[in-house]
């Protein structure tokens, strides 16, 4: 059987890959195959556009060029990461995916939906993620989490955007769970560590075949 497909998006510092270290813990405890990975990354040459999207060189030419960028990293992630361990029936955790261009290139960045459209259909084609998670806390809550976490080293690119920044990607992820509650759940997050990882597995198990969750029968989760 396919494995499944689930996405952690959010703004800087939600708790991203927090969650979905837990989760994958937590489903490969339950006995299913996992991997964990990211965007943009995940690949040997997404994880080289990772270092140049990253870094900010690539910030002159513009969000367009950028989108194109992480078009091409996703592109390479898909074919050489992602696809191949679904076919495997390997269930696949990924930090961003889609709607991170969605909101940061398309919403934030004002490019053209049907230019992000387009990209997407060259990159991801007929996939999209089974379920995704979209991790809720406030701007500030989030860059200071992110701040903490990273201690002396320098903001990337985009930690080092204005507050008014986080804030307009915060109500862009909002508006995208309203649009897409079939895929989409909104996590508040800014509960404790364990009280978000329990809220995330009770709709792990809920929307996805809870059969291949041994341990959990459907129906146990409220
Ligand atoms: N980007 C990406 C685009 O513009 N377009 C795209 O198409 C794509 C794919 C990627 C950047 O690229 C942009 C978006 C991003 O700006 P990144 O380095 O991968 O950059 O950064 P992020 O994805 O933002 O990830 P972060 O590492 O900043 O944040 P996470 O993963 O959301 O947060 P996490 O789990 O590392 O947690 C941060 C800290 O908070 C603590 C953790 O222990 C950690 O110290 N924490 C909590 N503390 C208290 N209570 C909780 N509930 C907590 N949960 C976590």
């Amino acid at each position: 059987m396919r494995g499944r497909f689930i996405t952690f998006e959010g703004g800087e510092g939600t708790g991203k890959s927090t969650h979905s270290t837990l989760l994958a813990e937590r489903l490969t405890a339950a006995g299913i195959g996992v991997i964990r990975t990211r965007e943009p990354g995940g690949s040997p040459g997404a994880e080289v556009i990772r270092h140049v999207l990253l870094s900010g060189v690539a910030e002159p030419l513009g969000v367009e060029a950028e989108a194109l960028l992480f078009a091409a990293a996703r592109g390479d992630h898909v074919r050489n990461t992602i696809e191949p361990a679904l076919v495997e029936g390997v269930w696949v955790i990924c930090d961003r995916f889609i709607d991170s261009t969605r909101v940061y290139q398309g919403a934030l960045g004002h490019l053209d939906p049907r230019f992000i459209r387009a990209l997407e259909r060259v990159t991801v084609g007929e996939l999209k993620p089974d379920l995704t998670f979209i991790l809720d806390v406030p701007a500030e809550v989030g860059l200071a989490r992110a701040k903490k976490r990273r201690g002396e080293r320098v903001a990337d690119r985009f930690e080092a955007e204005s507050r008014a920044f986080h804030e307009a990607l915060r109500d862009a992820y909002r508006r995208l769970a309203a649009e897409e509650p079939e895929r989409c759940v909104a996590i508040d997050a800014t509960q404790s560590k364990p009280e978000v990882a329990e809220r995330i597995w009770k709709v792990v198990v809920e929307r996805l075949d809870s059969a291949q969750v041994p341990g959990l029968p459907a129906g146990a989760v409220s």
